[in-house]
């Protein structure tokens, strides 16, 4: 038997991320959309490891994709959820420190990071991820995109902040104009989160 994913605990109430992002979206996305790529993702790892014990590779080979999106989904949105916060405990806050001295560096300011990732994340055409990644080789911060559920480890860079452009987690309030859903989400970044994992993906 399989070690079971369960859905990781939300850091604040449906309601708290309003008026950026609904109750009812958030509601809907996280038990409903989230929900189901932990149990996907379950049901991909159990059936994985009967063929697997099978030495049944050309099933455990057809299952890859099932596990690559709905692991990814796991990945993402548990990432997702805990680079928000509401404004009124601090979103939308970066306080002087090592990464916004990072992004200073890379991208001359705050702003023109946030109008360099907006844009990318924007134009993702169909479903995906807009990131802010850091470049171990590097040791570089980097922003990038990824298609559907690809998690950004599939990239090379790790993971530090992630905006979901999934029709899913605006189309409700939003309907479809992404560019002002991105806008808002500013307003919500828990940068103590992103700088903590900066700080991590750095040592
Ligand atoms: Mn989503």
């Amino acid at each position: 038997m399989v070690e079971q994913y369960k859905l990781p605990a939300l850091p604040y109430d449906f309601a708290e991320l309003e008026p950026v992002i609904s109750a009812e979206i958030m509601n809907l996305h996280y038990t409903k959309h989230h929900q189901g790529y932990v149990n996907n993702l379950n049901k991909a790892l159990e059936q994985y490891a009967e063929a697997e014990a099978k030495q049944e590779l050309q099933q455990m080979v057809a299952l890859l994709s099932a596990i690559k999106f709905n692991g990814g989904g796991n990945i993402n949105h548990s990432i997702f959820w805990t680079n928000l916060i509401s404004e009124k405990k601090g979103g939308g806050l970066l306080e002087n420190g090592k990464l916004s001295d990072a992004i200073n560096q890379e991208f001359g300011s705050l702003d023109a990071f946030i109008a360099d990732m907006s844009a990318k994340a924007t134009a993702i055409q169909g479903s995906g991820w807009g990131w802010l990644g850091y470049n171990k080789a590097r040791k570089r911060i980097e922003i990038a995109t990824c298609d559907n559920q690809d998690p950004l480890s599939t990239k090379g860079l790790v993971p530090l902040l992630g905006i979901d452009v999934w029709e899913h987690a605006y189309y409700l309030q939003y309907k479809n104009v992404r560019a002002d859903y991105v806008k808002g989400i500013w307003k919500i970044i828990n940068w103590k989160n992103v700088e903590q994992r900066f700080l991590d993906a750095a040592k």
